[in-house]
């Protein structure tokens, strides 16, 4: 028999599936095990070589881990909610919903020939009502919570209703978009409308005014990575910044959890640092600055409070609510036109861009220190969502105020002992302060002079507090997550407007479908696309959507017309795994209580400060209603890299239609083209396919080199439009599933980004039938044999053993394929068809390529499936040199070898060194002085 892949998997796939092979429930007796990969979005493309990368992976721990006798669950899904399918829907008029569907069973198909072991039963979809229900559901209890900063937790709002009732506003200490102030009497007095408003300023999902990327062309919002250049990444249209009435998470109430969480989790550790840099927290103080001849006030927030003596200027952010009330009449259409300017440019784009614009407001502040006026400009490096979107600016120690103030000439007045005011040396953190006023009597008795920098940000700090001139401000640059999408194909808000303002539907009417609609566009009066909706209206006293028509606000309402961004189906996606068919609950805390979280997740690392984040944040919300018994839900994150394409390339000879091989191309005037990959083999062009490929080559001509047509190569991102996409179908088809796995492995370290490269697949491919032949000899009759191991085959075995349990355990899969290669380059020469060896590789293989080992398992005699067999453990004692070569040295020089067994002593090795004749003859006859045996190494005598 030969190693016919194509039968084998065949049979093994179904076989799987007949036998519910990969099918898991919670079972107490065993340990578990939770392996997830971050599921895919199903696109039209279909999956390309790539994407299995990191599936494979963590298919070949799932198995591992079951053979050590885990209970493993290992899922797949869908994120099946998104733009593609919806600009597919906008182009074609094909609903969104058909496309997905069709997409993921292409999906689906494809992962299927690669022979995971996923558990199907548990697939979940994003777009589905039973699992968006959830999400929902989760985003109702949001809405219904507020986050408690002395609890450190999530808590129901009617808790703080009660506070109000109580003490209003007063001793609070919660998350809130603003900082309110009522009394208990005033809260009584408030109207229901009002009081809902209030409450709206501490719900952790609200509905808040924030500033968000509006492009009219698209009528929609759009993130910022949508946004390039001040326009749409598609379309190229222009793009505003714009206040909109947005639903979002609270987020940012979480962000000291999220730091501290970071700790106890094993993730890279530029990961980490990745997400510790996003949540930015800074520790400073708020200090309050008068405004000249007026009763104003404002806050800013500074990390150096030391340095407020060198204040020479103070900086609003252009969207500051304060800048209609600084600017004078007199600069009011300069301020104008600046706002206009500004207003063009993504939050991101202020960052990055480094070029210094401004406009002086025409009021002055009073430094509360030295009494000073100093002028207030508005400039849009502040900004405004950051601190309090005011800075008080010293030009001196920071290198943005001084280009400002070089720009604008303004004064500069260092502060810092030695700091010489050049752009290089603002950073004199180590310093001693030497400019306060020396009396302190401006200052109301502050002096810092001679401090260090830290002693006196500490002091001014301290200073800042007792004299209630500010306080101690920890800020963080985490931001709430904007959840509105002027979007259709999305989770719709379980929500509907009465007097408008925003309530949950019961939470026992869920799922709240997705209403169909006329066209997936806006509409007519710029709102999303579910104002096409006709069926979109709650009706209060039957507790169900009924027709726009009927919306009376009074018993019948609008429903909510944004829907929920990608995000928020993959952040507690996780926990639904473990009991995706539960109808009364997300999940059955038995249930969670028995697989708890993740113990691997291996995804890419484009999610680091996205899903990485909401999922956290998600999940901790989650955790403080008591949904879920972990905090963290993904313990061990491993990020595989990308696997790029190698495109290819014809060189066109200018104006013509005729093509010249790569090494002749000097000699023309050509331009390149990327011909698609799959007509090249080798790097050499398949000239009848190339004619076929497009029309506009059927006429095409060659200039060839020694008869062929070499192309040019080069190493790209994996792309249509690159035509270097390789499908893992037809390395399936062509090599088999088992070869496909081992070679995306064999590629290089999983973490790391590599070109595909099929040229090297054939070696992979061999090794295979090599290990087949242990098996069945070329006559295809079966030869293993009973006959016991010899020392040499276990060592060999057990060095595999040894190597492939430690390479697993730290995902270090490229080289446990060379150790296969290598043990079966071996046990092939030793000519070795024992049972007794063979059985436990097939096991140590399975995970790797597990359709061979099943079929060969079973060839030996096993009645059940090899992923229910024991994961193999190795002898050091097979391990063990037998023997051990030792120099034989006279006065330090070397003069023969000799081979002892390696557990030979000291004394044995001496006495038979010195009996040798050769000995006798470096002694000249004489007793040594001194004999001296390294073990395993040398024997030096002393004469
Ligand atoms: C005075 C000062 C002097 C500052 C000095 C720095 C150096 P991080 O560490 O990022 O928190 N700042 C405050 N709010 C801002 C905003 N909305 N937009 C832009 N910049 C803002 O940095 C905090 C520092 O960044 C603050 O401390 C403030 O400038 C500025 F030698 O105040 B500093």
């Amino acid at each position: 028999m030969d190693y016919n892949f194509r039968e084998i998997e065949k049979k093994w796939q179904k076989r799987w599936v007949e036998q519910k092979t990969y099918q898991v429930t919670e079972d107490e007796s065993k340990k578990k095990f939770y392996v997830l990969n971050m599921f895919p979005y199903p696109s039209g493309a279909g999956l390309h070589v790539g994407h299995p990368l990191g599936y494979i992976a963590s298919d070949i721990y799932a198995r591992y881990k079951r053979l050590q006798g885990f209970n493993v669950l290992n899922p797949m899904g869908y994120d099946a909610y998104g733009l593609p399918a919806e600009q597919y829907a906008i182009q074609t008029g094909q609903h969104p919903a058909i496309t997905t569907v069709n997409n993921i069973n292409r999906y689906r198909e494809q992962l299927d020939k690669i022979g995971f072991s996923f558990d199907w039963n548990r697939e979940i979809r994003t777009c589905d009502p039973e699992y968006y229900q959830w999400t929902q559901w989760a985003f109702i209890r949001m809405f219904n919570s507020f986050y408690c900063n002395d609890e450190k937790k999530a808590m129901p709002i009617g808790e703080l209703v009660k506070a109000f009732e109580a003490n209003g506003s007063q001793g609070l200490n919660v998350a809130c978009s603003e900082e309110l102030h009522f009394t208990a009497d005033e809260w009584k007095q408030m109207g229901e409308k009002e009081q809902q408003e209030v409450l709206m300023n501490y719900r952790i999902a609200y509905l808040g005014n924030t500033m968000v990327n509006w492009c009219p062309a698209l009528g929609t919002v759009l993130a910022n990575d949508e946004v390039v250049d001040g326009v749409s990444e598609r379309g190229g249209h222009p793009v505003i910044q714009k206040v909109m009435r947005q639903w979002c998470l609270r987020v940012s109430a979480y962000a000291q959890r999220l730091l501290d969480g970071l700790d106890g989790i094993d993730w890279t550790d530029s990961l980490k640092e990745t997400q510790r840099n996003w949540i930015g927290r800074s520790e400073g103080a708020e200090m309050r600055f008068k405004v000249k001849d007026s009763d104003l006030e404002f806050t800013i927030f500074t990390t150096r409070a030391d340095t407020v003596f060198g204040v020479t200027f103070m900086v609003l952010a252009p969207e500051s609510e304060l800048v209609a009330q600084l600017t004078t009449p007199e600069q009011k259409a300069e301020v104008d036109a600046y706002l206009e300017r500004t207003k063009k440019r993504t939050e991101r784009e202020r960052i990055a861009d480094r070029s210094v614009s401004g406009v002086f407001s025409g009021s002055y502040a009073i430094n509360p220190l030295t009494n000073e006026a100093i002028p207030v400009w508005i400039s849009d490096y502040v900004l405004a969502g950051y601190g309090t979107g005011a800075i008080m600016a010293v030009p001196a120690h920071d290198s943005r105020d001084y280009a400002f103030a070089k720009h604008f000439n303004l004064e500069i007045r260092p502060l810092i002992e030695g700091c010489d005011i050049s752009e290089e040396s603002f950073d004199a953190k180590e310093g001693i302060m030497i400019n306060s006023p020396k009396e302190g009597a401006a200052a109301g008795g502050l002096v810092l002079n001679g401090l260090t920098v830290k002693e006196a940000i500490a002091k001014t700090k301290e200073y800042i507090r007792s004299t209630g001139l500010g306080r101690v401000k920890v800020n963080f640059r985490l931001r709430d997550a904007i959840f509105s999408r002027q979007r259709y194909w999305g989770e719709p808000f379980p929500v509907y407007y009465k007097n408008n303002m925003p309530y949950m539907i019961d939470e026992s009417k869920l799922p709240l479908e997705l209403p169909e609609v006329s066209k997936f566009l806006p509409t007519e009066t710029g709102e999303p696309p579910l104002g096409n909706a006709t069926q979109w209206a709650w009706d209060e006293v039957n507790q169900t959507v009924v027709g726009v028509e009927r919306i009376d606000h009074t018993t019948i309402f609008p429903l909510e017309l944004n829907t929920m961004p990608g995000f928020a189906g993959s952040s507690a996606y996780y926990l639904r795994y473990m009991d995706p068919r539960n109808h009364s609950c997300l999940v059955d805390p038995q249930v969670n209580g028995y697989w708890q979280n993740v113990d691997l997740y291996v995804g890419g690392t484009e999610h680091a400060t996205g899903h990485l984040i909401y999922s956290r944040f998600w999940n901790k919300f989650l955790f403080d209603l008591g949904v879920t018994v972990k905090e963290e839900p993904f313990q061990k994150l491993v990020n595989q890299g990308m696997i790029q394409g190698r495109s290819n390339f014809v060189y066109r000879i200018k104006d013509t239609n005729t093509f010249v091989s790569l090494n002749l191309k000097n000699q023309y005037d050509t331009t390149p083209i990327h011909v698609d990959v799959n007509i090249v083999s080798n790097d050499v062009l398949d000239l009848e396919a190339f004619k076929a490929w497009r029309p506009e080559f059927a006429t095409a001509e060659f200039i060839l080199e020694d008869g062929k047509y070499v192309c040019g190569w080069a190493v790209e991102k994996m792309s249509k439009s690159m035509f270097n996409v390789v499908n893992p179908d037809m390395i399936v088809e062509k090599y088999g599933a088992d070869t496909l796995r081992m070679y995306e492995m064999f590629l290089g370290p999983v973490e790391q980004s590599k070109p595909w490269d099929t040229n090297g697949i054939d070696g992979v491919y061999r090794f295979l039938k090599k290990f087949w032949t242990l098996f069945y000899n070329r006559d295809g009759e079966f030869i293993v044999n009973q006959e016991a191991a010899t020392k040499e085959e276990l060592k060999s075995l057990h060095k595999l053993i040894k190597k492939v349990t430690s390479d697993i355990e730290q995902f270090s899969y490229n080289t446990s394929v060379s150790a296969f290669m290598i043990c079966i380059n071996e046990l092939y020469t030793l000519k070795c068809n024992k049972k007794e060896v063979l059985s436990p590789l097939l096991v140590v293989l399975a995970p790797f390529a597990p359709h061979v080992c099943e079929e060969l398992w079973e060839a030996i005699g096993n009645q059940s499936s090899v992923c229910d067999a024991q994961w193999p453990s190795w002898n050091e004692d097979y391990l063990k040199e037998d023997v051990v070569n030792y120099t034989i040295s006279f006065n330090g020089k070397a003069r023969f070898n000799m081979e002892f067994a390696a557990d030979a002593t000291s004394e044995s090795i001496q006495e038979t060194v010195l009996a040798d004749e050769r000995s006798l003859k470096w002694t000249e006859g004489k007793t040594p002085k001194k004999v001296i045996v390294v073990p395993k190494k040398i024997v030096n005598i002393v004469v």
